[in-house]
């Protein structure tokens, strides 16, 4: 225990039992979060026995506190005093004497309280992947999390290039593995050892040095031959000279930057397969439709990024091929208006890259005809990947560069292919479920029919088994100060009956990276932006707004006020009807602004989504109750996303704002199309538009556990835009300004790129391939996972 927790424990036992009495131990509950903790601390420093706390070691503790267990007169404490760092207390509240615990420990009070004493408690199955890294380099600042790629060339190089030769001679061979549709890249058999590269670097670059830099390669290939390189190092005499420059200041002294930019520039990318089998993956009619959302605009937009970038790198590696992206997805025959249904799909907006749709199939074989949620397509994947893997090596004539997962199914997938084709393997979020349901995984077992138990299995394999995770911001895996990251929340858990996670994911591993996503500048642009506008799609706009048109609920009475503006999938994390009651609820708010709602369906008949079944009800008994039609206009259709921009930038004309109120939003395309429209946003502070938006610059934050505040916040913003019509031109600016400079698909696909070469070196070079956890995990995957898939019906 530590000192000062002893010490305030000795010196104010009695003041802390009222506290932890009037809160905690009388309460009808056993599980207290952070918001419980702190308002509960709060309240009681105002007490008259409370303020005796204030200026004590008690207000740096409590506010801590992530979560409280309490089995009287037992209170189990889980602290993170700082990001990422996690302590562990048991205290006895009448004795007030206290100490620190193992996390094994405190989970095991955890599971007490939802299944009762076990005597096996002590010999449950613990999940633990810290010893398998220990010899690994891990970063210790947190402000160094998720600039993996940085960390590793740093540490690495220099361990590496410390003892004479050793270095060059790793890099000698890596640059011997390269080869494209069987030929040869980079070097080839007449350089044997290190003394020779540095020979023929010497030579290859004081000729290149008396011809142009513009010189074509074809033009002295043959002489760069003769000295052992082969294509690869650059389109002409300039590029080449350049890359080989890098490569001897490397040998001499390897500095991390250099080496970043040398790996940068190393033909090693040609084929990428994304995986995505869940919802219905297509380029139209399909969002909206069940589990599809964001995921679709991101790997769509990402593929066309991924592909032009690809493009632009191979040509200035002076090689001649193009680039293939395949994304694989789940085919679905029974696909109502959609493609979902057909096997293979040219990519619109890109040369060569497709979607390739393969069936999940049942026991015997037999082609699953509709839709499956993704809470149930767990026991599908094996085979679907088996499939899978034939049809990509037909298609792609060979195994791919990089695969990259998308959410748990995905990244499962994308395990299981990596695994079997021994390809760089990368996995990408989005939105996991852990984040969005409170306890379900203490609670895993009242749940069944979500199958939480085996997503989080597949989730902590595949996690743990690729290569290297980007995620859309920094808050997504190590959270903030007050709030848990979704990686975080994989550190430690428990799931009774079933597995203890004790370390399941360290979110201090240089295999995070913070790679952003953009909106699509060609549909996303400033309202400003006139030469670009599509003002032929004002009358349709206007019509959906103000006019007649069947999907719809509410007519605005006055049509010159601003608009609220709010667009998101009618799922309950999504908090649209949240927004809608704070709205109803605030008469000033309803008098400054209408309230525009592009979400869902009105005809609960037309939804077979439970989730949003109940989201429709609840919106009309508001409606009902609150008397807004003459405010609230609720459009229960998808847009097109053309159509989408477009009205992102109608409401700007207006000087109106756009709302996101989720209770959770892992990142939010929403919110940067919205900001790079011009529009003012106010959007939830759990997630990722805390990261995106800079209160009050480029946008405002929305606590969703606080309406009231929330709307009062909207109210001050057009009260101040009334008084002075620049307030609304600065946040759009700022808006406008943020997203230029932080969210591009330029700037991911170069990221990405960047990253995929750099962990493929480090794989090969050094022992990060982490053969021992691989093994582990396959046993976890082989004995749990599988088992729990199979179950499921
Ligand atoms: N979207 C759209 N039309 C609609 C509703 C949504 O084009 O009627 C798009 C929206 O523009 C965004 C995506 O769907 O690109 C939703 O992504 P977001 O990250 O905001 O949320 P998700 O659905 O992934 O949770
Ligand atoms: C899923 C979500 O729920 C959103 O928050 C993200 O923006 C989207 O995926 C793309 O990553």
């Amino acid at each position: 225990m530590k000192r000062k927790l002893k010490e305030l424990f000795e010196n104010h036992g009695n003041c802390l039992y009222t506290f932890f009495q009037s809160f905690f131990l009388e309460a009808d509950r056993h599980f207290f979060l952070r918001t419980d903790i702190y308002n509960a601390w709060e309240k009681f420093l105002e007490t008259e026995g409370g303020s005796q706390l204030k200026g004590t070691y008690g207000e740096d503790f409590f506010p801590g506190c992530q979560e409280m267990a309490v089995r009287a007169p037992w209170i189990y404490v889980a602290s993170r005093p700082a990001i990422g760092i996690w302590e562990y207390y048991q205290i006895h509240t009448e004795a007030m004497e206290g100490e620190q615990i193992s996390i094994s420990d405190y989970l095991k009070q955890k599971e007490r309280l939802v299944v009762g004493a076990k005597e096996n408690a002590n010999f449950a199955l613990e999940l633990d992947l810290f010893p398998f890294s220990r010899e690994f380099p891990r970063m210790t600042e947190n402000r160094s999390i998720g600039r993996g790629v940085e960390f590793l060339n740093r540490t690495l190089s220099g361990k590496m290039f410390g003892e004479k030769d050793n270095g060059g001679n790793r890099m000698l061979d890596f640059l011997r593995v390269h080869q494209v549709s069987g030929q040869q890249l980079m070097l080839n058999g007449h350089i044997e050892d290190i003394q020779q590269l540095r020979d023929s670097l010497r030579k290859a670059i004081k000729y290149l040095k008396s011809i142009t830099n513009s010189t074509e390669y074809k033009e002295f290939s043959d002489r760069l031959k003769n000295l052992g390189f082969e294509p690869g190092w650059g389109s002409n005499a300039g590029r080449v000279k350049e890359m080989m420059s890098m490569l001897m200041d490397i040998l001499e002294v390897p500095d991390p930057k250099t080496l970043e930019r040398f790996l940068g520039r190393i033909p090693m990318i040609y084929s990428v397969v994304i995986v995505s089998p869940h919802g219905y993956f297509g380029q139209g009619n399909v969002l909206g439709m069940p589990d599809t959302g964001g995921q679709i605009v991101y790997i769509l937009d990402q593929v066309k990024a991924l592909e032009a970038e690809m493009k632009r790198q191979i040509q200035a590696q002076g090689i001649d091929i193009t680039p293939q992206i395949v994304v694989l997805t789940r085919q679905i025959p029974e696909s109502g208006n959609t493609s979902c249904h057909e096997p293979l799909e040219d990519i619109i907006g890109t040369e060569n890259a497709k979607i390739l749709r393969i069936p999940f199939r049942g026991e015997h074989g037999e082609v699953k005809q509709e839709w499956i949620s993704r809470f149930k397509v767990w026991p599908y994947l094996e085979r679907f990947s088996l499939e899978s893997e034939k049809e990509l090596y037909a298609l792609l004539g060979g195994r791919p560069d990089l695969i990259l997962g998308n959410y748990s199914d995905g990244n499962l997938v994308a395990y299981l292919l990596s695994r079997r084709m021994k390809v760089t393997q990368c996995n990408i979020a989005h939105a996991l479920e852990k984040a969005k349901y409170l306890y379900s995984d203490l609670y895993w077992q009242d749940n069944r029919e979500n199958n939480f138990a085996c997503q989080f299995t597949a989730d902590l394999v595949s996690m743990n088994a690729c290569d290297f995770i980007i995620t859309s911001t920094y808050q997504e895996i190590a959270g903030t100060e007050d709030s848990l990251g979704q990686y975080e929340s994989y550190t430690s858990f428990t799931m009774p009956d079933m597995y203890r996670v004790v370390n399941g994911i360290d979110v201090f591993d240089p295999k995070f990276n913070i790679v952003s996503p953009g909106a699509d500048e060609k549909v996303y642009f400033s309202y400003k932006d006139e030469k670009r506008r599509i003002t032929d799609m004002h009358p349709e706009l206007e019509e959906l707004i103000y006019g007649e048109t069947h999907d719809c609920r509410g007519t605005f009475e006055n049509k010159d006020k601003p608009l609220l503006f709010t667009m998101a999938r009618l799922d309950s994390v999504k908090n649209i009807s949240g927004l809608v009651e704070w709205y109803a609820k605030n008469d000033e708010l309803r008098e400054q602004a209408n309230l525009l709602v592009v979400a869902g369906k009105v005809d609960v008949e037309q939804s077979s989504d439970n989730e949003e079944r109940h989201q429709i009800e609840r919106m009309h008994q508001l409606m009902n109750d609150y008397d807004l039609d003459g405010q609230v206009r609720w459009l229960g259709r998808h847009l097109e996303k053309n159509k989408a921009g477009e009205l992102y930038r109608y409401v700007a004309d207006r000087q109106g704002a756009f709302v996101q109120p989720a209770l959770f939003e892992a990142f939010g395309l929403t919110v940067i199309e919205a900001m790079a429209s011009g529009l003012p946003v106010f959007a939830t502070l759990y997630g990722g538009p805390l990261e995106i938006i800079e209160e009050g610059v480029s946008g405002f934050h929305i606590d969703p556990g606080n309406g009231e505040a929330s709307s009062e916040k909207m109210v001050e913003f057009f009260r101040k835009c009334n008084e002075n019509p620049d307030h609304w031109n600065y946040i759009s600016d700022g808006a406008m300004a943020r997203v230029k400079s932080r969210y591009t698909w330029k700037l991911y696909a170069r990221k990405l790129l960047t990253l995929s070469r750099v962990y493929g070196f480090w794989k090969y070079v050094t022992n990060l391939e982490r053969e021992e956890t691989g093994r582990y995990l396959e046993m976890f995957y082989g004995t749990v996972y599988r088992r729990l898939a199979e179950d499921i019906h």
